[in-house]
């Protein structure tokens, strides 16, 4: 293809968000006059919000190829990916036909397809030597904040994900509006979407019996992804503009769309992409901190901060040096 197709392949685990970001984040370029193409790659997705311009699911069924060779969901869904690197022409003629459109591509959540099979990577090789310029978005959940275990987990998947495909990658921490539904955060908000501090989470972990036992191979995994210093995350909810803004800022930089000849563009916009990432650090998250989580309410006894449940003490965790500095910051005469 001559001149380049840029877009986003969205990944992530299951319910992780991917359907309901592609149709969200579909509509939100609309309104902003980007012509946009939704690829359905999942033929696990029954029932999608969106109307499809591309659909796996018009090559090869799922269900069918699980009556055929008595597969189960997983083997199943492995075959059709292969099936579909072995006859990549099929999505290739259908990308040259909708080439001046933005590419928004549904992907199926097995994490392994990411982390070791080689289908997935080869069909995104293919089609960036086709010439589609991508970004991977990578969708976590962000409800693994509350548990420092499945944090460190999803940080080392998310980093396994980013060097196997070989991509601009922008990971995205999907539904903060239910980031304290399965109880209070042990640290603000920042210490999750920044990663740069995880060693916290060891003091955090030490109080599960379980886990106990695992400490030094947690202190060599966190050491390992904050060593290649490429993970962090943005955090979205799908209903917020601001939120979707934000990601799509972040992404048009990654996959340099904003730097592109195809959207009408003056100095102004492109500046907005390339310099609007680059907020304050505490307003970055501003939003959420007040809007969906839970602050300190005035007359509450500090006891009711150290019972039971992963929360936040009284005095807040910051997740960084600070919270080793046992004294209130103040101007000393
Ligand atoms: N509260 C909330 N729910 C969301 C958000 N994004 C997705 N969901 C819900 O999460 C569930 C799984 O979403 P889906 O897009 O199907 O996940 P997928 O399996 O990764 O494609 C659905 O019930 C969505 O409505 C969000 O930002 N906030
Ligand atoms: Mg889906």
């Amino acid at each position: 293809m001559s001149t380049p197709v840029f877009g986003q392949i969205i990944i992530g685990p299951p319910g992780s968000g991917k359907t309901t970001y592609c149709h969200g984040m579909a509509q939100f370029l609309r309104n902003l006059g980007r012509a946009v193409t939704i690829i359905n790659l999942d033929p696990a997705n029954d029932h999608v919000p969106y109307e499809a311009g591309i659909d796996l699911g018009d090559l090869i069924q799922l269900s069918e190829v699980m009556d055929s060779y008595q597969l189960g969901p997983n083997g199943g869904l492995l075959y059709c990916m292969e099936f579909l690197d072995r006859n990549l022409d099929w999505l290739l003629n259908r990308v040259t036909k909708v080439k001046d459109t933005y590419l928004l591509i549904d992907c199926p959540g097995q994490v392994e397809l990411y982390t070791h099979d080689q289908s997935m990577k080869s069909i995104i090789g293919r089609l960036e030597q086709f010439g589609t310029r991508l970004c991977c978005v990578n969708m976590v959940d962000s409800h693994y904040c509350s548990d420092p275990s499945k944090f460190i987990s999803v940080c080392l998947t998310s980093l396994n994900s980013m060097l196997q495909i070989e991509l601009p990658h922008v990971n995205v921490l999907s539904k903060v509006d239910l980031i304290e539904k399965y109880g209070r955060l042990q640290f603000n908000i920042d210490f999750y979407t920044d990663v740069l501090d995880l060693e916290f989470l060891l003091e955090a972990m030490s109080e599960d019996p379980f886990v106990k036992k695992y400490k030094k191979m947690n202190e060599a995994l966190i050491d390992l992804v904050q060593n290649y210093s490429l993970v962090s995350f943005i955090p979205l909810h799908i209903d917020s503009a601001d939120r979707m803004l934000t990601v799509k800022n972040h992404v048009d930089k990654a996959n340099g769309y904003c730097f592109g000849s195809q959207e009408e563009r003056n100095l102004r916009m492109m500046m907005s992409s390339a310099y609007g990432v680059a907020d304050f650090e505490s307003a970055k998250t501003a939003d959420i901190r007040e809007k969906f989580m839970d602050l300190d309410l005035p007359g509450e006894t500090p006891s009711t901060f150290t019972t039971s449940g992963p929360k936040r003490q009284r005095k807040e965790k910051l997740g960084n040096d600070l919270d080793l500095i046992d004294m209130e910051p103040g101007f000393q005469i």
